[in-house]
């Protein structure tokens, strides 16, 4: 059969792209056709997203897209948890980045009224400082009556009508995990508008028609189907999975560690051990804990190339591979490490600090990122399963981080568990499926969509 064309914008929190599939029942092929840098912007207020900036990348790559192929439809997946804010339509200020630190007023206004086991008990998710509803706590919303998080911001911006999109709604800490609906009276408690609040839509729901200038500058007449808007939620449903007792580790700048359930797990000890239940695409619940990721090296990496130097990540990495001098084996989900700037220094004080050997080169710093990196995501595989009662025989490593040779091997041995490397680009492709599902090009639930994406990409293994 003739493939179908199908656009997906994955913004991720290093780079959005905007990416091309031709999609048969059987087989899924994908085209990048735009790529851009992304990342926080300070300005005196505090961490920012640059949204219009970015709106204009996703724009010209659409654009691109229906040049190369008549696209029927596009989806739109980004990092979770921040929003804009509106009033009438108009946006309210370019949104916060979740790395921005006025989120600690949030977190105490919250749990003064809202204890933290009560509330994990509301929403079901692991404490991060940044879940929306601490950022909302810290917010004047007077004059708002819309927050949209920001793949919903873009579709409305695309098609005229605001909603939320299920999937990334459950990392605000508003959602019920048992209905999957707002939380009512959470949001009456902590004083939070529900008005702001859009009407929630599934994956797989058609959002709306390109409006008539969008339609106009994209040259396309595609429809804006709702997907997993959450990037780790669409990343999961791409996991080449060909047996069901799996965990995945989502990595890019942030690592998901976890596995995947039908319903979520609210345990005492699931919270101790900061495991949290967010939506995924079919009513899925993914069971996993956040892992600080490659931000660790990328934001490294920003403060070597501060001298006006190049740090070649390859190269880089091909190193750390060989490096035979002493490795500082650190806790990698310390929170000193979640702000941006002088991570390298921050890293070595840290270890420092804590008596652990010091590397003295580059290469030596990288190898014990990526060590400490492959320890915590051992380390989180094994609790998911051990909380969740779940086996899990292998690990699905998708995503940029799938990349990373080394950090794959180290995982692997750490785990005891083999390593499944690949797709680098997962989210991309989760994005695509559920809408090829929407258009009824594919047939199915996630085991028929994997099915696919093991039939469709390379993949390596790494054996413990
Ligand atoms: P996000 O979606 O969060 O922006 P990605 O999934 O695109 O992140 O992954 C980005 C990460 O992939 C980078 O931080 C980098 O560490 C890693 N990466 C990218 N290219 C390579 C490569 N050639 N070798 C090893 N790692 C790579
Ligand atoms: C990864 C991600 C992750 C969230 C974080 C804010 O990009 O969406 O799942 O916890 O960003």
């Amino acid at each position: 059969t003739e493939p179908v064309a199908i656009a997906a914008v994955d913004l991720g929190a290093t780079s959005g792209r905007v990416m091309l599939a031709r999609v048969t029942p059987t087989s899924i092929e994908l085209e990048q056709v735009a790529r851009f840098p992304n990342g926080p912007v300070r300005t005196p207020d505090g961490l920012h997203w640059n949204v219009l900036g970015l709106y204009e990348h996703v724009l010209a790559g659409l654009r691109e897209a229906a040049r190369r192929a008549p696209v029927r439809s596009i989806g739109i997946d980004s990092w979770a948890v921040d929003y804009a804010l509106l009033r009438e339509g108009r946006m309210l200020g370019e949104p916060f980045h979740y790395r921005d630190d006025r989120t600690a007023a949030g977190v105490e206004t919250v749990h003064a009224i809202v204890p933290a086991d009560e509330l994990y008990r509301a929403n079901g998710l692991q404490h991060l400082p940044f879940n929306t509803v601490f950022q909302l706590a810290a917010e004047r919303l007077d004059d708002v009556d819309a927050a949209l998080l920001v793949p919903d911001l873009l579709a409305y911006w695309l098609t005229g009508r605001q909603v939320a999109e299920r999937t990334n709604a459950s990392t605000t800490g508003l959602l019920d995990p048992a209905t999957g609906t707002w939380n009512a009276g959470l949001l009456a408690r902590l004083g939070l508008p529900s008005r702001i609040l859009p009407p929630l839509v599934d994956p797989g729901e058609t959002i709306g028609a390109l409006l008539p200038h969008v339609a106009d500058e994209l040259g396309s007449n595609a429809h804006v189907i709702a997907v997993g808007s959450h990037d780790t939620a669409s990343a999961v449903v791409a996991v080449p999975a060909t047996s069901p007792d799996f965990a995945y580790i989502s990595c890019g700048t942030w690592g998901l560690v976890g596995v995947e359930l039908d319903a979520p797990v609210l345990t005492d000890a699931g919270r101790a051990a900061n495991f949290t239940n967010e939506g995924g695409v079919d009513g899925t619940v993914r069971y996993l804990h956040n892992v600080m990721g490659l931000w660790l090296l990328t934001e490294s990496v920003r403060e070597w190339e501060r001298d006006g130097s190049v740090v070649d990540l390859p190269v880089l990495l091909a190193e750390a591979a060989v490096y035979d001098g002493p490795v500082a084996l650190f806790d990698a989900n310390d929170p000193g490490f979640l702000a941006p700037g002088s991570m390298a220094t921050r890293i070595a004080e840290h270890c420092r600090d804590r008596g652990l050997p010091l590397p003295d080169s580059r290469a030596g710093w990288a190898r014990s990122i990526v060590e400490s990196l492959a320890a915590a995501f051992a380390d989180a595989v094994r609790t998911a399963s051990e909380l969740s009662g779940r086996r899990v025989d292998t690990i699905h490593l998708v995503g940029g981080g799938s990349q990373n040779e080394l950090l794959c091997r180290l995982t692997a041995e750490r785990s005891g568990l083999p390593v499944v490397a690949g797709p680098v680009e997962a989210t991309a492709i989760g994005n695509v499926l559920v809408q090829a599902r929407a258009l009824g090009v594919i047939e199915g639930g996630l085991e028929a969509l994997r099915s696919v994406v093991a039939a469709s990409v390379q993949t390596r293994r790494f054996e413990p």
